[in-house]
């Protein structure tokens, strides 16, 4: 039984060397790749991924809508027929309306690698037939993307796991590592720093696996809050002479007006321990319990998820992270992090890549409001009127927020198609369906969750009847004209043996032999240069230092400094609802599988106090309520949230039995205002009240 080299190539956090075991012509199993060495290791997603190629579900038919959107009636017809509707369709919408009136949902599902890419192959397809309206920033990371050029000069402020050697305090900041991976060794490398003796923070309002296997200790905060909690950390970084004021005089900009406005020397109001509980509901002797061991430890390496910046004011906890990194004279330094989101956010290893093409339509929508633009169109301020969705490796009908008003919009737009290997919500939602093949049916190369590469090899044959999205886009290119533009006259081994070529690797036998390649710096961090040399290697800020105050960045709306923006729950709605990744689930992706259904079963986390207060019994009915919807679900009644806080993991497939949600699917209560300026994901900023169902 040998394995051989596979990578789940997922939107996941992760990226890693595994190894597929084939037993009677079916993969049987999943296991690490021992050449990743002791620290890069998979997850039990990786693990138990035979599941998804094994599902019964799994599409194998194309097939074309019948029955009103969503009703799932569909029929099964030949790849033929399916591909020259799909054909026809597009020439018919770029004909009437112009090549704006397609809108590109291509992304997420496959997107680290360098052929099956479903971010690529659909920008590519689509510039290539005369462009699409395309999409700005995305789910993940948009107020932490918007926000750090105007601090840092870049978004690549990441640093390499194995620096993590180095680190003398470690603070995960609403970044939960375990359950959400964050690349394929920086679990192992915390792990290893805790066994050295290295204190390890946890903030989150609840008690994940993190907290629980990884933390030394749990310091709770409200959502939404963090910038408040850091605000009254620096306060007493100041009061306590703990900011490096060296370091501040050569590398920071702007430092006196935050301080200024930490100290209430500007508004009044001093940000004090005492004035963040009330708004953060973290006790006042714990935050300066935290200020001063932060300030006494260095170098401290503050890992911060995207859960801090994925809520109302999200772009002012980016900012004060880095705040807190710069006044403590962490950034840059070995062991340390710029504060700002770190994994795979460093230039990655070089390697080809299929090519995306420029885009001729000039025109693009917020991808946190992409319903909102099918919907409202020009008449609502968006600069198109879609008419044609493409939907390639997602599930934004039930990902993006606002389950109700995503079905409108799917319902608005005249033509729909999606790829995909399930019966997503999405992909009900389509008029034409396309069933594609896994990662285990095609050969890739993956940039890892490091700096290393990793190989791919397809494990199995095909499921009959499924195609690779490249070869659908190859079908569709030929009936539209674009064939030779799309392949360039190459197969698909021959388009990865090219993108290898054109990396680093000399010896392409052994990589794809073995399944890795490691690059040879293994613990590089951002900014170091700058910090050895800040008058030659100035960052690409006005300041060419860390730019704490901006002018440019008020021009958006905002404070120039950092400062507190959030909004509070009301009367009506008063629990904060978070709705965060499950281990056991890519968001959607799994939910339909029992096995990893039963490891998880979606329920609402609520505290004991909030429970009593409602007269609510574990395991019981409740209905969830919001502006937005309502979901009935089963209550799961923990100390391991904190009162004023519930929680629902994402992803869940939707079910509505007359108006209600009623299998967790949490985006039936979410809402697509979104933060700005960045106008990013508000997931995290969710209010809702609680009652037995
Ligand atoms: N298992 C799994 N892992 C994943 C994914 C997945 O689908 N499944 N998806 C990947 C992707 S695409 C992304 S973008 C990342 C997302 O990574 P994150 O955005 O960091 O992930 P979340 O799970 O939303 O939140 C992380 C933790 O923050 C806590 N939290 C929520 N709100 C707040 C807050 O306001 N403050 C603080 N301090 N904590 C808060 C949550 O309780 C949760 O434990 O994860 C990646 N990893
Ligand atoms: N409430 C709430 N909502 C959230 C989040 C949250 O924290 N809370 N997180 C948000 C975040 S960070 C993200 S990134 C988004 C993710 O949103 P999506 O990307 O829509 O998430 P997935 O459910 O992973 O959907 C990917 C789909 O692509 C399909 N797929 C996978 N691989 C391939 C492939 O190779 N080819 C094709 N054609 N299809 C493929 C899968 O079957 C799956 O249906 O969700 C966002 N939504
Ligand atoms: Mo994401």
């Amino acid at each position: 039984m040998t394995g051989i080299p596979f990578t789940c190539n997922l939107d996941c956090g992760g990226g890693c060397p595994l190894l597929a075991i084939v037993k009677d012509g079916k993969v049987s199993k999943v296991i690490d790749n021992p050449a990743g060495g002791e620290y890069i290791k998979g997850c039990v997603r990786g693990y138990q991924s035979h599941r998804i190629q094994n599902a019964p579900d799994r599409l194998t038919k194309p097939l074309i809508r019948t029955g009103p959107r969503g009703s799932g009636e569909f029929k099964e017809v030949t790849w033929k027929e399916a591909l020259d509707l799909v054909a026809e369709k597009l020439s018919e919408v770029k004909e009437k309306h112009g090549n704006e009136a397609i809108l590109n949902l291509g992304g997420s599902g496959a997107i680290m690698s360098v052929l099956h890419n479903t971010k690529r192959l659909a920008n590519r397809f689509l510039h290539l037939f005369g462009g699409a309206t395309g999409r700005w920033l995305g789910y993940s990371s948009a107020a932490n993307m918007f926000t750090l050029p105007y601090l840092l000069g870049t978004v690549q402020a990441g640093f390499d796991p194995a620096s993590l050697k180095h680190s003398n305090l470690i603070i995960l900041w609403g970044s939960n590592v375990v359950d959400n991976r964050f690349g394929s060794a920086t679990e192992s490398w915390i792990r290893d720093a805790k066994r050295r003796g290295v204190k390890v923070i946890t903030i989150d309002p609840r008690a994940t696996n993190t907290v629980k296997t990884l933390g030394d200790q749990w310091i709770k905060v409200l959502p939404g809050t963090d910038t408040a909690l850091m605000m009254a950390v620096l306060n007493v970084l100041i009061k306590e002479d703990l900011v490096d004021r060296a370091y501040i005089e050569k590398y920071v900009y702007g430092f006196k007006e935050l301080e200024n406005h930490i100290l209430g020397l500007d508004d009044g109001v001093d940000k004090t321990p005492e004035w963040a509980e009330k708004v953060c509901g973290t006790p006042s002797e714990t935050i300066m319990q935290l200020a001063l061991e932060y300030g006494n430890a260095k170098p401290t390496c503050l890992i911060t998820g995207l859960a801090i910046q994925r809520v109302i004011g999200g772009e002012e906890a980016v900012r004060m992270a880095v705040s807190l990194q710069a006044a403590t004279g962490n950034i840059g330094v070995e062991g340390g992090s710029s504060g700002g989101y770190f994994s795979n956010m460093l230039p990655s290893m070089k390697v080809g890549a299929i090519d995306t093409m420029p885009n001729p339509v000039k025109a693009t929508v917020p991808t946190y409001e992409w319903a909102d633009a099918i919907i409202q169109g020009k008449k609502g301020g968006y600069p198109v009127d879609i008419k044609f969705v493409y939907v390639l490796g997602t599930n934004y009908l039930n990902q993006g927020s606002d389950i109700k008003k995503n079905k409108e919009a799917f319902e608005k737009a005249d033509f729909s198609v999606a790829h995909e290997r399930f019966m997503t919500a999405t992909a009900l939602h389509c008029d034409v369906v396309f069933p594609v093949s896994t990662s285990f049916e095609r050969t890739d190369v993956m940039k890892g969750g490091g700096n290393f590469l990793l190989y791919s090899k397809q494990v199995v044959p095909k499921l009959d009847g499924v195609k690779h999205d490249y070869e659908i886009l190859c079908q569709l290119a030929e009936r539209l004209g674009i064939i030779e533009e799309f392949t360039e006259g190459k197969t698909e081994a021959e388009w990865i043996d090219q993108f290898i070529a054109e990396s680093e690797i000399e010896d392409v036998e052994e990589f794809k032999e073995k399944g890795i390649y490691l690059g040879k710096e293994q613990e590089r961090g951002a900014f170091t240069d700058f910090i050895e040399d800040p008058d030659k290697y100035p960052l690409d800020t006005p300041s060419g230092k860390i730019q704490l105050y901006s002018e440019e960045f008020a021009m958006k709306g905002a404070s120039p400094i950092p400062t507190l923006r959030s909004i509070k729950p009301n009367t009506e709605n008063p629990l904060r609802l978070v709705t965060p990744k499950s281990r056991y689930r890519t968001h959607s992706q799994n939910y339909n599988i029992k096995w990893f259904q039963e490891m998880d079963p979606q329920k609402l986390w609520i505290n004991p106090v909030d429970a009593v207060e409602r007269g609510i019994i574990d395991g019981e009915r409740v209905l969830i309520s919001s502006p937005q919807g309502k979901i009935r679900i089963e209550a799961f009644v923990t100390e391991d949230i904190m009162p004023g806080v519930v929680c629902l993991l994402e992803g869940a497939w939707p079910k509505y039995e007359d108006d209600i949600e009623v299998q967790g699917s949490a985006n039936a209560v979410t809402s697509t205002r979104p933060t700005l300026p960045s106008h990013g994901s508000r997931t995290h900023t969710v209010y809702v009240q609680v009652k037995k169902a």
